[in-house]
């Protein structure tokens, strides 16, 4: 058997280019800084991971980094352990640190977690590697053999703000139902999506109401979400519940936090809600289950601390009646083989899955993921089934070294601030 202790890790920081999408608390700026860790065995074997690569999230990774070597690829709990004595960078404190707006408290533990999984796939990479098995099978094996994703949709300008760097692309702005329904119909198109989500917390309800009934018209039956990442009142969910509650497959985040969640639940009269936002570590699932704030868990497997968490997650939902399925972030393909293989096993799987995937024309594998109406097949070769393109790599890490560092932690609300000087990121409910 080859040799799995870990002989040394590689961390990478880079910066990706992401296109103008606006979301409540401003635009995406023109590059996103993410993190390939890549764990090399004393056997040869390398298995590569992602995750969010902001600053605390990279010195914390460099801090578990070095206590990896000497360890085996296969003590994927020990992860847990080693990472509990990383010391936290310097303005967290152990019970979280409020990030301000509506996204609230940023946990130490989801930062920890959101570390841990882009290791625990590097590592679970380079075990499926040496065994000659697909990460699935690590798993538990597969339920499925392609896994559905849905198209996810933006308002946004045609390029970033004037005098901003970034890369142009041809899709044009999308501000209106129009352009939405336009935006939707090339994502059909070239992907084959059957399902849509529509970021929504830009513009004012009624808006975003009507451009969710332009998608109902033009896609009829086709599963359709709005996700104001909770932008609204509970009065303003409610009214918004009321005017889609024929249309939509779920709700997403309506309002902020579990119970104000759990009461546009109660009185939306059926209409699900889902979260990314009040569930998104072990500790908070009580209060939203108990209370029946949320009827689906989007699980980030970065926030979740890996693959083997999200099904862990997975089996608390179903105990729960709780729905699941996948939230993302601007991600490249390291991570959607990761969330197809884990996607895979998961029972129960039925809503299509959240990427952001598209939206990324950059990629440091050598060959991109790909869909097929609105599906990722699932890999089949050893590991996440991905190989690294050390070249591209290394493009999107030079970038990254000649930032000053502007763009090295994500900011929307500063991107905005380049087109609107006078934006603030909403801290309360903006309607
Ligand atoms: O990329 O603008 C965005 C999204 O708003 C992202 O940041 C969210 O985390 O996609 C996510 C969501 O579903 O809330
Ligand atoms: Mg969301």
């Amino acid at each position: 058997m080859k040799d799995l202790t870990v002989t040394e890790v590689r961390l990478t920081p880079i910066l990706v280019a992401d296109p103008p999408l606006l979301n409540t608390q401003g635009v995406h700026q023109p590059y996103t800084p993410r993190l390939v860790v890549e764990v090399v065995t004393a056997g040869g074997v390398t298995g590569v991971g992602e995750t969010y690569g902001d600053t605390e999230y990279l010195e914390t990774a460099r801090s578990l980094a070095e206590r990896l070597p000497g360890r085996s690829v296969t003590d994927l709990n020990g992860l847990f352990s080693l990472i509990d004595d990383v010391p936290l960078p310097g303005h967290h404190v152990d019970g979280g640190v409020d990030v301000g707006g509506l996204r609230g408290v940023r946990t130490a533990d989801k930062l920890r977690l959101s570390v841990v999984s882009g290791f625990e796939v590097a590592c679970l990479d380079a075990m499926g590697r040496a065994f000659d098995l697909p990460v699935h099978a690590l798993l538990g094996g597969k339920l499925r053999d392609r896994v559905e994703y849905s198209a996810y949709l933006f308002y946004r300008w045609a390029r970033h703000p004037e005098g901003v760097a970034g890369e142009a692309d041809d899709w044009g702005a999308a501000l209106d139902p129009e352009g939405i329904v336009a935006q939707a119909r090339r994502f059909v198109r070239d992907h084959g999506f059957g399902s849509f989500k529509l970021k929504g917390g830009v513009f004012p309800p009624e808006e975003e109401i009507a451009a969710v009934r332009a998608l109902a018209a033009a896609f009829p039956g086709r599963p359709l979400r709005l996700d104001p990442n909770g932008a609204w009142s509970v009065e303003t969910s409610l009214e918004v519940a009321a005017e889609l509650r024929d249309v939509l497959e779920y709700l997403e985040d309506p309002t902020s936090g579990t119970p104000a969640m759990a009461e546009v639940a109660a009185r939306a009269g059926g209409l699900p809600l889902a979260t990314n936002m009040c569930v998104t570590t072990f500790p908070e699932i009580a209060e939203a289950f108990t209370t029946g704030a949320v009827q689906v868990v989007l699980s980030d497997h970065h926030y979740w601390g890996g693959l083997r968490n999200t099904r862990h997650l997975a089996e608390i939902c179903r105990a729960f009646g709780v729905g699941i399925s996948m939230h993302s972030n601007t991600h490249l393909g390291i991570s959607l083989a990761a969330m197809t293989h884990v996607a895979a096993t998961v029972p129960g799987l039925r809503h299509a899955c959240d990427t952001h995937y598209p939206w990324q024309t950059e990629d440091v594998l050598t060959e991109r993921l790909t869909f097929t109406d609105g599906c990722v097949t699932v890999p089949d070769g050893p590991g996440l089934g991905v190989v690294l393109d050390r070249a591209r790599l290394d493009a999107l890490h030079r970038r990254w070294l000649a930032d000053d560092g502007s763009l090295r932690d994500r900011d929307d609300a500063a991107a905005m601030r380049r087109a609107d000087p006078g934006w603030t990121a909403p801290a309360v409910p903006r309607w």
